[in-house]
């Protein structure tokens, strides 16, 4: 028993998180570029980042040391549309290049089209609040899928709406800082024109066949026992839309099933926006950290172990989330992001972060089990290839396999890189030991 054969082991990243040169060969400002003060933890920045844009022939060479079969990386909106309905040729270029360095090393790519870092000039057009937004991620699709499809399968429209929509808008948190509710109606369903003019011009567009899916931020409650009554309850909760505009079925039913959602009693998708945007897609992404505490209970449950960021661990919650995800969608499951951030030190040029390893066995012994239960799991992307910006945390929690030294861009293996590279060689023989 064990993981399928060919199952897609990989590492993710994002552009505005690694790739620095800011303004580099034509780029504009993101909204991530012109963060107000104050609003970043010791207000660094991501101007440098890993200064992967440089260094991508390097890291491509450590993605090949690591033995990842699948690749996930996004690409910088602001590189391509510097202004209105310009492309900017360079910044194409730029992921032309590292896509034929990950084919020469035998890495499958697979592209996010957009993870958080709208141009600013886009932001200042009314960002996620204007329906224009739309007729600009169909300029900018077209242009990427032009130049990448012909080497490019995978494709994800977008990276957790529920964070770049809601944390921007709604609670402040993240660029552009805004803080409000009202705008929650409207911006869901800008997003969801958006990711549907998104996905029929991939299609439209694309020269060889391509795989398109959406990497939605989902969690499942974890039952209290396996009992029928409990695994029932615990998949109630998992898609009530009591749990608001952060509960999986918020963006999951309308852009899924093209079903309506309602919540707090006021907030609506209609029925129309979900008519109008439904386009099927061939797989779902989950990024997936911790379970979802059951709001249903007075009690106030304590976490048994959480990380520096204050979200639970907890393996069993990946098992759930995938059983209940499938069983209700019906369609194969990738991984995009799993992970675990820690405040990791190098001590004679190595890292021992034991923690991270223990992480990983716990939630990839659970995917093993959802795998075995026969549930089409075809991938597992670990969140983070290397340390990184960690947008308005700064670059304290680190996430990497690798680590980072931010003062020299040197890069070096943690003990978990070691044991990952273990994991891919022998698909998963190595996560029960
Ligand atoms: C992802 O977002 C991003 O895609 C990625 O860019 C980022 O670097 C990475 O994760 C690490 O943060 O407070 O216990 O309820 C993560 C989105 C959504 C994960 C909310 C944690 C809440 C946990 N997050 N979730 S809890």
């Amino acid at each position: 028993m064990s993981f399928p054969k060919n199952f897609l082991w990989g590492v993710s990243t994002s552009a505005t998180q690694i790739e620095g040169a800011y303004d580099e060969d034509g780029k504009c400002l993101s909204i991530w570029d012109c963060v107000p003060k104050g609003k970043v933890k010791n207000n660094e920045d991501a101007k440098v980042a890993c200064d992967h844009y440089h260094l991508y022939k390097k890291d491509v060479a450590l993605l090949k040391e690591l033995g990842v079969k699948v690749y996930r990386f996004s690409i910088a909106m602001s590189r391509i549309m510097p202004l209105n309905e310009e492309v900017n040729e360079k910044g194409l270029e730029f992921y032309s290049k590292l896509v034929d360095e990950l084919l020469a090393n035998g890495i499958t790519p697979m592209v996010t089209l957009y993870h958080w870092d709208l141009p600013f000039w886009l932001e200042e057009n009314g960002g996620w609040r204007s329906k224009s937004i739309v007729k600009y991620f169909e300029i900018y699709t077209r242009a990427v899928v032009e130049k990448l499809s012909d080497r490019v399968q995978y494709w994800l429209s977008f990276n957790e709406p529920a964070c770049f929509l809601f944390n921007g808008y709604v609670q402040g948190e993240h660029a552009p800082f805004i803080k409000n509710p009202l705008l929650i109606s409207k911006i869901s369903r800008n997003f969801f024109y958006a990711n549907a003019a998104v996905i029929r011009t991939i299609r439209k567009y694309a020269k060889t066949k391509p795989e398109v899916g959406l990497s939605f931020n989902c969690s499942a409650m974890v039952p209290l026992s396996e009992s029928k009554e409990d695994i029932e309850k615990a998949r109630k909760v998992t898609f009530e839309s009591k749990g608001g505009i952060l509960a999986n079925t918020w963006f999951l039913d309308p852009v899924l099933k093209k079903n309506t959602v309602k919540v707090y009693g006021i907030y609506k998708v209609t029925q129309k926006t979900c008519d109008e945007c439904y386009e099927p897609l061939d797989f779902i992404a989950l990024n997936n950290y911790s379970p979802f505490a059951d709001y249903t209970s007075k009690e106030k449950k304590e976490y048994e172990r959480s990380n520096m960021l204050g979200w639970e661990n907890n393996g069993k919650g990946l098992y759930w989330l995938v059983r209940f995800i499938y069983e209700r969608y019906k369609l194969p499951i990738f991984i995009s992001e799993n992970g675990l951030p820690l405040d990791d030190k190098l001590v004679d040029k190595k890292v021992h972060d034991e923690e991270r390893i223990r992480y990983l066995k716990d939630y990839l012994s659970n995917l093993e089990r959802a795998c075995d239960e026969n549930i089409p799991v075809f991938g597992y992307s670990y969140w983070s290839f290397m340390d990184n910006f960690e947008w308005a945390e700064g670059y304290k929690p680190r996430f990497g396999l690798i680590y980072v030294n931010f003062e020299n861009q040197e890069r070096i293996f943690k003990d978990s890189a070691y044991f990952y590279k273990e994991v891919i060689a022998t698909n998963g023989k190595n996560i029960k030991e």
